[in-house]
């Protein structure tokens, strides 16, 4: 079937038993391919019967769907012209695994951050209706994405202004993990509250109660209305109190069922609209559907028993997350007033094994980044010790909060960044770019960065006894990676590690590109070229003195490295403090220039942007004079 669809049109000629075998062809589709790229497949795997609904009924060019966070669209890239390029999914070159208004004339919007659709969503209405020509928009948002603030803020404007924007709720129950929070008890409450039961059961005691002649020829009919059924008479005060007609809570794999509520909306509503459906995260796929958390976004994986790949040095090392997860550990072992806060991410900033030991402990807001940084203040106001572990990206949403709510009162808040840095297939709206350039201008912050595993440990230990204001480490994704010849002294307050130091060149560099610098100067060295290699440590503060030194060695040439932007970044900080200082060095960053980076292998990237170690050696030898 997915073969005889060339244009989304196509997906309208089609009748429900050949829609069902649409979306069977779909599943093998994700599946197969995503077995071979890695990708976001349980989301997505949810929500193909919406997917081709929407599609039967509305006009994806004319009324504009809009996905959140456009992990769950891969349905949608199929059925919108890139099935021939699905197999290329988050490689380099190929579609992104999100929404992307360069990739497709039929993606409204692009995404990669979670709870932006109904605000988006609102503005593509507006602005079509400004311009003379309204048409219905479609969003569609998870229940884990609901539970954010600017989903709620999305939602009032939209009730106060009474726009006719649609707002499907796929809510699965998930987030990555379960969902938490007063707004997922709301929507449970839903479904196993006395009023949806009590209306149920009348439905059914009456069909139960018609001649059976009658009831056999109506039972099928019942089946399949029974959710539209229950959807017109259950009132649903939340979303209704906020200007909302309320529809559901409706099954969202059953094909009929969401052709008839969707074409009725379409038909016949107009004023703000939330259609509330239930669906299977990881639907169709059985390890997927058992697992969901796992199977959320997967790397390539064998597609008959459900194990998933890795290489060969994934298995034998563990990453900076999970050894942040367990230092955390040891570290609250011994102190109760360490706790750890993580907005939506237990598992991916490896806190798993925390929650499981010290689940009183473990706070999980959901995905609110700017309530946890906010959360945490007021904690560190009462003397608690609270971590918080963010992706680097995801921080970006609590930047005022950074800084009004913690750096501003000096609350020794300690944040675990994690994903500082390139993350490869996920792309431009997931790579840790900003974070040295965002929290550097900040006051009261200090900010670092380890060179490998065992100073990561250090480092979270030095964060735990600090207390004089915020403080920061930021880490990458992967593996861990070890310098077991080098030392690890200990960490002091804004002091930089100097492994090499002599010659007429410095190389400093920050956090785990300490490899290239340390690879670049065993080349120089393999050359007869000497060189210093500073481990910098602290983005800040800046090592004065370690500037200052190298001054009165001579050096006259400092190249930096970093896996951030180099505006405003690290080598950013240097050349200030230098000149601050009054020192005269040439100074040349490498770091993330100023575009976003696509999606790839991190190898690739790297590339891409001359953050390896051959570009590095070639500049220095051939632009620098030694
Ligand atoms: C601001 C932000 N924080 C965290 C994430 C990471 N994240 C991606 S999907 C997801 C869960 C979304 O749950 P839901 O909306 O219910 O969709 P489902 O995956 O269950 O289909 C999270 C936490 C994100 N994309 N954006």
């Amino acid at each position: 079937m997915l073969e005889s669809i060339k244009i989304p049109a196509d997906v309208k000629k089609l009748d429900l038993r050949q829609l069902a075998q649409l979306c069977k062809d779909i599943r093998e589709r994700i599946i197969d391919v995503t077995s071979k790229t890695g990708g976001h497949l349980a989301p997505s795997l949810g929500a193909v019967e919406l997917t081709v609904a929407l599609l039967k009924v509305f006009d994806p060019l004319k009324n504009r769907i809009v996905w959140d966070v456009g992990h769950q669209s891969y349905a949608y890239k199929i059925l919108t012209e890139r099935n021939d390029k699905f197999d290329t999914l988050r490689q380099y070159g190929g579609l992104s695994g999100f929404n992307n208004i360069f990739e497709s004339k039929y993606d409204a919007f692009g995404v990669g951050h979670s709870s932006t659709s109904i605000s988006a969503g609102l503005g593509i209405y507006v602005g079509k209706e400004l311009k003379g020509k309204p048409e219905k928009v479609v969003v569609v948002i998870g229940d884990g994405a609901m539970t954010a603030g600017e989903a709620f803020e999305g939602l009032n404007n939209v009730g106060g202004l009474g726009k006719n924007l649609i707002v499907i709720l796929n809510d699965n129950s998930m987030s990555i993990s379960k969902n938490v929070g007063g707004m997922h008890s709301y929507l449970a409450n839903i479904l196993t509250g006395k009023r949806y039961n009590k209306i149920k059961k009348e439905v059914w005691d009456a069909v139960q109660a018609l001649p059976r002649i009658v009831r056999n020829r109506i039972i099928y009919r019942v089946r399949r209305l029974e959710d539209s059924i229950l959807s017109m008479l259950i009132p649903c005060s939340l979303f209704e109190d906020l200007g909302f007609k309320y529809i559901g809570p409706i099954n969202g794999h059953s094909m009929p069922t969401l052709v008839k509520i969707l074409s009725n909306v379409k038909e016949h509503v107009d004023v703000p609209c939330l259609i509330h459906i239930l669906t299977k995260k990881g639907k169709g796929f059985g390890f997927a559907e058992q697992d969901a958390t796992k199977f959320h976004g997967v790397p390539s994986f064998n597609n008959l028993t459900g194990e998933l790949n890795k290489t060969k040095e994934e298995k034998n090392t563990t990453s900076y997350s999970k050894l942040f997860g367990r230092t955390l550990e040891k570290i609250a072992e011994k102190d109760e007033k360490v706790i750890a806060i993580t907005a939506a991410m237990t598992d991916g900033t490896g806190l798993k094994g925390f929650a499981e030991r010290f689940p009183e402990r473990l706070f999980d807001v959901g995905i609110a980044e700017q309530h946890a940084v906010t959360f945490a203040a007021g904690l560190a106001i009462e003397g608690i010790k609270p971590f918080v572990a963010i992706y680097s990206t995801f921080l970006q949403r609590a930047y005022d909060q950074i800084i009004h709510d913690v750096a501003l009162q000096k609350l020794p808040v300690r944040f675990a960044i994690d994903r500082g840095g390139l993350v490869g297939e996920d792309g431009p709206t997931h790579h840790g770019a900003f974070d040295l350039s965002y929290l550097r201008c900040i006051p009261n912050m200090t900010i670092m960065a380890p060179r490998d595993g065992k100073e990561l440990e250090k480092m979270l230990k030095f964060m735990h006894r600090y207390e004089k204001g915020p403080i920061a480490v930021r880490y990458p994704r992967g593996e861990i990676q070890n310098f077991p010849e080098l030392l690890n002294p200990k960490i002091a307050y804004g002091k930089s590690e100097v492994i090499f130091n002599e010659g007429k060149i410095a190389i400093i560099t920050i956090g785990s590109v300490f490899k290239i610098g340390y690879e670049v100067c065993n080349k120089l060295q393999s050359k007869g070229i000497l060189s210093y290699l500073i481990n910098a440590r602290f983005v800040k503060p800046v090592d004065s003195e370690m500037l200052m030194e190298l001054a009165d060695k001579g050096v006259k040439n400092i190249v930096t490295i970093e896996e951030n932007a180099v505006r405003g970044g690290f080598g950013s900080a240097i050349l200030e403090k230098a000149n601050e200082l009054g020192l005269k060095f040439r100074i040349k960053m490498f770091g993330i220039s100023d575009k976003f980076v696509t999606y790839g292998k991190t190898s690739q990237l790297h590339h891409l942007i001359g953050l390896e170690t051959k570009n590095i050696l070639d500049f220095i030898l051939k632009e620098i004079k030694i």
